[in-house]
């Protein structure tokens, strides 16, 4: 079978210009092919953006209505679909089948939005401060907008940046994760059935080297980017600073729970457990802190630890299954790495089933990336790395403290990093403090620090963010304004008592 190709300009890239070559997507869990793909060279990402760009005038010509409508095509196939995609998901990412689906749900909840966002368009009137004229501010499309995705969302996170982008009248290059191609290929079909004219949504498979060619793309005018803090920062240096071209990033997080005294225990264990533990640790807001108070410690500790010792790894495919596998060799690598050097940074390992034994890996599934969790106590100090930087993986501190919520929020900042974080507590002052003081862009109350609900802003401060890559304010990235006036008047009055008298 010829391999998978790219979507560009209405067209399906397969032959010569595809690139000479290949790349094989493998399942995490059993190592199956689920097919072989063109990987894009920097010609491919060329040849897109110049459809793309081609293609605004046309596309920004239609109304909102217009453009929503091939949104709400997808918006319906993915829910007719829901079931059968989450399952590819589950299959090309390893996510276990309820996140699987979970994927495919928060996918067409943000189309839904953005769509749903062509009957209520934003806008601002202001009355101007000349009575005979009228002010407002007009929002205009970006031109050309570079989506570049990860694997552990390969449905939603694509929709996040590409729904609203398209909805606002841009066109789109998109360089899916090179780990899920096939989630990417499903996408561009459903884009492609929906008859949206030539050139406004393009798709690219490959690797850094295409997420590349778009970010140096002077055309592109906003790159929107969820990923890894490394790549993420490399983008903005890149892009930082260049007038005419914009950026929004969505990167890590060293993400935090607060236990306090006050904290009701049942729920403070089951929300360490989700964020901690859920997508295997594979989540930007997945937690891997866990900042309890001392005088609770020793019973969250048995909780958490008797919990962490037990839940199901296997095939993701299972409903039983809680976490699936890691996503590759390079995930597998890197949590070892930070297991080992935990160890020599001297914490206390209270759970470590970071090599499953033989009867845990689920049979015909040998080859998979399996581990289990990895579980640590020690005293807070800033000089642990293991405490400040991202795993992406099951690994957990616990980190007992002493004091008041102000003391558990000083260690919760003291990371580069602001994502995602919760604090567990009955006491309203110090959810209140908490509110006011964490330095993330997601807080949590009472609440794992998973699990976005689409229409809210979604993205980090400190280095694990700038400017939300999807919903509301997102917007702003893809969009310019103009401050508009219209003189209604014979005359000509102007602002800052200017003669207009010639
Ligand atoms: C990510 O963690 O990479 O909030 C994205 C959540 C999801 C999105 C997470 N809605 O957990």
């Amino acid at each position: 079978m010829a391999p998978y190709g790219h979507y560009v300009d209405g067209d399906w890239r397969t032959g010569a210009r595809a690139g000479a070559e290949t790349f094989e997507s493998r399942s995490p869990a059993t190592r199956e092919s689920l097919g072989e793909f063109a990987r894009g060279t920097p010609t491919d990402v060329a040849d897109a953006v110049a459809a793309a760009e081609a293609a605004r005038a046309e596309w920004r010509a239609l109304s909102y209505i217009d453009r929503a409508e091939y949104l709400w095509e997808i918006y319906h196939e993915l829910r007719e679909r829901h079931d059968e995609l989450g399952e590819v998901v589950s299959r090309e990412c390893g996510k276990e089948i309820s996140e699987g689906r979970a994927d495919v749900t928060e996918a067409w909840h943000m189309v839904e939005w953005a769509a749903g966002n062509a009957r209520h368009p934003h806008g601002d009137v202001v009355p101007s401060e000349i009575a005979a004229k009228d002010a407002y501010m007009r929002r205009k499309p970006r031109g050309v907008v570079g989506c570049i995705t990860p694997w552990n969302f390969p449905v939603a996170i694509p929709f996040w940046h590409m729904a609203l982008a398209l909805v606002e009248g841009n066109t789109v290059v998109w360089k899916p994760a090179e780990q899920t191609p096939y989630c990417a290929q499903i996408i561009a079909e459903m884009f492609d059935d929906t008859g949206i004219p030539d050139g406004v949504f393009n798709m690219v498979q490959g690797y850094g080297d295409a997420g590349n060619a778009i970010v140096e793309n002077d055309a592109v005018d906003t790159v929107l980017f969820t990923g890894s803090a490394e790549v993420g920062h490399s983008i903005a240096e890149k892009l930082g600073g260049v007038p005419g071209r914009d950026v929004a990033l969505e990167m890590g997080g060293k993400n935090a729970i607060v236990v306090t005294e006050k904290a009701d225990l049942d729920i403070a264990v089951h929300a360490a457990v989700m964020s901690a533990f859920k997508t295997t640790g594979q989540r930007c807001v997945s937690a891997e802190r866990l900042i309890v108070h001392e005088d609770v410690y020793d019973a969250f500790e048995a909780r958490f630890v008797d919990l962490a010792a037990d839940v199901a790894v296997g095939d993701p495919l299972d409903e039983e299954t809680f976490m699936g596998p890691l996503a590759d060799a390079d995930q597998v690598a890197k949590f070892r790495e930070y297991n080992e050097l935990a160890r020599e940074e001297g914490v206390d390992v209270l759970v470590d089933r970071a090599d499953l034994d033989a009867d845990e890996v689920p049979e015909g599934h040998e080859d998979g990336f399996w581990v289990g969790p990895f579980v640590y106590e020690t005293e807070y100090d800033p000089e642990l790395r293991c405490l400040h930087e991202e795993v992406f993986g099951p690994h957990v501190a616990l980190i007992p403290y002493a004091g008041d919520v102000a003391d558990a929020v000083e260690i919760h900042n003291a990371v580069d990093y602001g994502l995602a974080g919760a604090i567990i507590s009955e006491d309203y002052r110090q959810i209140n403090y908490y509110r006011d003081h964490a330095e993330v862009g997601l807080a949590y109350g009472n609440l794992p620090c998973i699990g976005a609900e689409v229409h809210l802003p979604f993205g980090g401060v400190k280095k694990s963010g700038h400017g939300p890559a999807s919903a509301r304010e997102a917007i702003e990235a893809v969009t310019e304004r103009t401050a508009w006036t219209l003189n209604n008047a014979t005359e000509i009055e102007m602002a800052q008592g200017l003669s207009a008298t010639l």
